[in-house]
């Protein structure tokens, strides 16, 4: 109910409330820039959510992440379209859609939501912005991705596979390739050879050969000039858009409790979905920055491995996953159920400062007989917790009270 959580932030809005427009006017309230987080471990409704905040506002922008995220936002037709990398507000026609430079962007991926984007009806051209300084994520990243995780059979995470690891550790080793590299084919293919020789030294799986340089290569050439239009530098873009009043919204992917540094370690994502993934992801001031909205759902759901509290195994958590429908947009896979978790809710909502929650998902919930919540937790020695603890070993031994 809501007193228990609005201690976290200053209001909750059903999402039946703002479906209804109950609450559309105090959407048009909401901050030049504002936000829409992830507080679990995604999968919490935040494409609808963004989707219906959409029409107010001028630019969509995504900040990270990768093809990872899947939102599914339908027309109004109900025509449905499953996105991963064009930001939710595509189908406003007056919505900018902006991909902010701490996205790691599949580019035959992102033409294919283009074409499917197209096909339907809905046009593209000078309303998708492309980073000039986004990180290219190649298909190789995709294969060492899955390789990784063969390799490392013993702590698979369990990742969507669509090469988000392995493209931001090229990033962070320094020899990743940005979009603006697209602009000089000439020394394109010495940095793409370098990229492809290092994944064969680290991915025994993985195989470098001339041939596939060469042929990758080529098609990047091809692909250099079908994105020159949607390119731009979109830090100036963004800092622009602000001066010029512009309303922004801020489209997060994954959630916070996937954080690479707040998340359950190392069964998290390899980007910051919390609310610093805004600025480092956008290159826009921390004080531009105004409501933040944390999208939760009613019970709890993850995909993939790793700790999770309140999860209910067996049968509960089947009939709850049906119920729910949980099944990943990106992969497919069905996704673990569990109650509501108020310590990692509370951490998430500390992290983030949210200034208000959006809740989904409650009609899930409605033929239960009863509703619970995961409200602490303890230790094997019996120790009671509040917070929510870094320790992989402590997180996979405790209990949650429900
Ligand atoms: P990866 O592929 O390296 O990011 O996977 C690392 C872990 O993060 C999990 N992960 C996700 N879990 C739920 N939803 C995700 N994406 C969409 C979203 C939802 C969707 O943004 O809500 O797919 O419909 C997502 N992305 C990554 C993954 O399962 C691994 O545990
Ligand atoms: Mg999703």
């Amino acid at each position: 109910n809501r007193s228990s959580l609005l201690p976290l932030a200053s209001a909750v809005v059903s999402e039946a409330e703002l479906e209804a427009g109950g609450s559309v006017d105090r959407v048009g309230e909401l901050s030049q820039v504002a936000g829409v987080l992830g507080c679990q471990w995604g999968d919490e409704g935040k494409g609808k959510l963004v989707d219906i905040l959409a029409q107010h506002f001028d630019v969509v922008a995504r900040c990270q992440g990768g093809a990872n995220a899947g939102h599914t936002i339908y027309n109004s037709e109900g025509k449905k379209f499953a996105l991963h990398l064009v930001p939710s507000g595509i189908l406003n026609e007056q919505t900018i859609c902006l991909i902010g430079n701490g996205v790691v962007v599949h580019l035959p991926g992102l033409f294919k939501e283009i074409e499917g984007l197209e096909a339907n009806g809905v046009s593209c051209k000078g309303r998708i912005l492309v980073s000039d300084r986004a990180h290219l994520l190649f298909d190789f990243h995709q294969e060492v991705d899955g390789l990784r995780e063969a390799e490392l059979a013993k702590s698979l995470i369990g990742t969507t596979k669509r090469g988000i690891g392995p493209c931001y550790s090229s990033k962070v080793i320094r020899n990743g390739i940005r979009v603006c590299d697209l602009r000089h084919m000439d020394t394109f293919g010495q940095k793409l050879e370098i990229l492809l020789k290092d994944a064969a030294l680290r991915f025994e799986g993985f195989k470098y050969s001339a041939d596939m340089l060469k042929e990758e290569v080529e098609r990047y050439k091809r692909f250099a000039e079908r994105l020159e239009p949607y390119i731009i530098d979109t830090v100036h873009a963004m800092n622009q858009y602000i001066l010029q009043g512009k309303k922004i919204l801020v489209e997060g992917g994954q959630a916070t409790m996937l954080d690479i540094d707040f998340g359950t370690y190392p069964f998290v994502t390899s980007s910051s979905p919390s609310a610093g993934g805004i600025c480092t992801g956008l290159g826009i001031a921390p004080r531009s920055i105004g409501d933040l909205i944390g999208v939760v759902k009613a019970y709890t759901t993850r995909v993939g491995s790793g700790p999770f509290p309140t999860e209910i195994l067996g049968k509960g958590g089947d009939l709850l996953r049906a119920a729910g429908m949980e099944f990943g947009t990106t992969t497919g896979r069905p996704r673990r159920c569990g109650w509501l978790d108020l310590v990692a809710l509370k951490y998430c909502c500390q992290i983030n400062g949210f200034s208000s929650l959006n809740l989904t998902k409650l009609d899930v919930l409605s033929d239960l007989p009863e509703i619970k919540l995961g409200v602490s937790y303890k230790l094997i020695n019996g120790q009671r917790i509040e917070s929510f603890p870094a320790d992989l070993n402590v997180l996979e031994k405790l209990e949650a009270s429900i």
